[in-house]
Formats: C-alpha cells, structure tokens, sequence
C-alpha cells in the first residue's frame, strides 16, 4: 500500500491524494501530523506531500510523485494521447502549481478576514487556546506572503487573476466534466489543488460560490473518475483558448521567465508589466527550476506545427521557444 502524508490545507497534498484516488491505487492518507516517524525517516525537504511507496521508497514533489505513479501503473492514465492536448496538460498543469499558489496562498493570509478565519481553522485542530494560537501562526504566515510575490501592489492583480480564472473555467466546465474532456488530466490536479484550498477561504470561497460549474468540478475532483474520452483540441479550443491567452500567455509565463531572468542575474527583486500593470516581487527560485523543466518538455515536441500554432496565437510561444 502506498502512503500519502500531507495536510487538507495543502494544495499540492491534496492534489497527489486525488491523483491516487482516480488510480484506484490502494493508499492511506495520513496528516502531517500523524506521520513524524514515516516523515523523518523519508522526507529529504521539509515539504509536504511525501509520498512513500510499497517498497519503502520516499517521494516528494507533486509532479515527479505522480510522474513517477504513471510510470509503474500507466492505467487509468491522466496522459492525453494527443502530442498536443497533452501539452497543454503539462501546460496547465505548471500554470496552476506556480501561478496557481498565488491566489491560494495570497488570499489566504492577505484580508483579515480571511487571515483569522484560516488560523482559527488550523488552531482548532492543533489544541491549546484558540485565539492565542490563531494569533502566532497569523504572525509566522501573514509575512510569508511576499515569498509568493503578494504585496500592495501585486495583491489587486492576484485577486483579479483568480476571478477571471473562474470567469474563463465556468463556461469551459460547462460544457466538459474536467479540464480536457470527460477524463481528468495534469490539468485538472494542479489546477484543483489551488483553487480547491483557495475555495475553502472567506474571499476566495465566495468567487467561486458564483461558478456552480466551477463549484461542481471542484466536487467531481476530490474523487475523480473516468466519464469518457480527452477531448481533441478543435472541440476544446473555444472555451479553452482563451483561459490561455488571458492568463498563462499574458501573467503567468511573462511572469515567470522575468522571474528566471532575475534569479539568473542575482537580483534582489523584479518589475515588469502584466496587462498593463505594474507587478514587483522578490525572485522565487523553485519556480526559475519548474520553468526548466516546462521548457524541456516543450523542446520534446517543439517541431508540432499544430501546437506550434495554438501557442503562437495563445502568446505563449516567445516564452517556451
Ligand atoms: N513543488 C512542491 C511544493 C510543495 C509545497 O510547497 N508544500 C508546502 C505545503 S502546500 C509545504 O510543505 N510547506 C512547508 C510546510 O508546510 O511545512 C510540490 O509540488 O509538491
């Protein structure tokens, strides 16, 4: 059996714990907390998800861990067949782990009323007065949120981001039951872990109370499973096209290669424009490696004249290529 430690507050823990759902692989899900042994014994960053495997073998990182899963159990696969839906499912993948975190972590931690609502949430289970642990884990995570790049300036333009994500998602889980089609993809995970933990809170929950289509997923990918086939691009194209253009070619790969380019120099922060806004932040160095990464599986199917041409017209080819 493999086991899954993490947390419900964890984007990406919950993601991973989806995915081994929809595997119907045998698995337990132990809290973070439930775990210190298993934890200390496999973990080599202090992060969460970990998962460790039949074999005693430690993972750690939502792609790789799920990665990895697909290669030791290919069935049911969360791979589009398509060299190109199945890009865009990468593609979507890293935009809702890297950009993703934004919203969730950000409006987590920014508005106060969101701030006291979740430290209450998470002083609850961790015992001892309420309000006095509430406020000293409110005084450790409200300060972290300048590591995801929240600030006064960028705070406005985060929020914006998660309600015309919604915007373009709720027409698109309309008419398809996941991301790209009636099956869920890499997509679906990095997308939902985010937005399911984001919906959770006060601010970011009542946004997506407005999207019973988006409200719906949400529900479907706690446990997902297979209604179908992956749609091909041509029918996913209309009311997917422009939750690309919009988000991940005009934020989220503009923003991140700014981010690389700053890590490469060693600078201590970095400004650009982003759909004419201002955006300033210090460099955040895991997303300058994930954005490697991306690039290297755009290079295995560079020479896709098909794909070529959706990202060209999607405005994230310049940013790939
Ligand atoms: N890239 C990693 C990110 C994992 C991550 O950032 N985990 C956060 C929680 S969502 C974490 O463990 N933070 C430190 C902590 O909770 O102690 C992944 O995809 O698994």
């Amino acid at each position: 059996m493999y086991q899954v430690i993490g947390s419900e507050e964890s984007p990406y823990s919950v993601k991973v714990r989806s995915y081994f759902r929809f595997k119907g692989l045998e698995h337990e899900w132990l809290d973070r907390s439930q775990a210190s042994e298993l934890y200390k014994r496999h973990a080599k960053l202090p992060l969460i998800p970990l998962v460790v495997t039949p074999k005693d073998i430690g993972l750690q990182d939502s792609t790789p861990i799920i990665e990895k899963t697909e290669s030791a159990v290919p069935d049911p696969t969360v791979y589009p067949n398509d060299p190109v839906t199945r890009f865009v499912s990468d593609l979507l993948e890293e935009f809702g782990d890297e950009w993703g975190n934004k919203w969730m972590f950000h409006m987590r931690w920014w508005k106060e009323i969101d701030a006291l609502a979740v430290s209450r949430r998470f002083a609850a289970r961790s015992g001892g007065d309420l309000e006095t642990t509430a406020a000293s884990i409110r005084e450790r995570m409200v300060p972290r949120v300048w590591f995801v790049g929240g600030n006064e300036i960028t705070a406005p333009q985060i929020e914006q981001s998660l309600d015309d994500t919604l915007g373009h998602l709720e027409p698109h889980l309309g008419v398809c039951s996941y991301v790209l089609g009636e099956r869920p993809s890499m997509a679906d995970f990095g997308l939902w872990g985010q937005i399911y933990n984001a919906g959770r809170d006060p601010t970011a929950g009542t946004m997506i109370a407005n999207n019973p289509n988006v409200q719906a997923w949400i529900e479907r990918m706690l446990s997902p499973d297979v209604k179908g086939d992956f749609e091909s691009w041509d029918n996913l194209a209309p009311t997917l096209t422009p939750l690309i253009k919009d988000q991940v070619g005009s934020l989220f790969l503009p923003w991140s290669v700014a981010n690389s380019v700053a890590i490469e120099n060693g600078d201590d922060d970095f400004t650009l424009e982003l759909k004419g806004n201002t955006w300033t932040q210090k460099p955040q160095k895991y997303h300058a490696r994930s954005l490697g990464v991306l690039r290297q599986k755009y290079r295995a199917v560079a020479d896709n004249d098909r794909l070529n041409g959706i990202l060209n017209a999607t405005a994230c080819l310049q940013y790939l290529a």
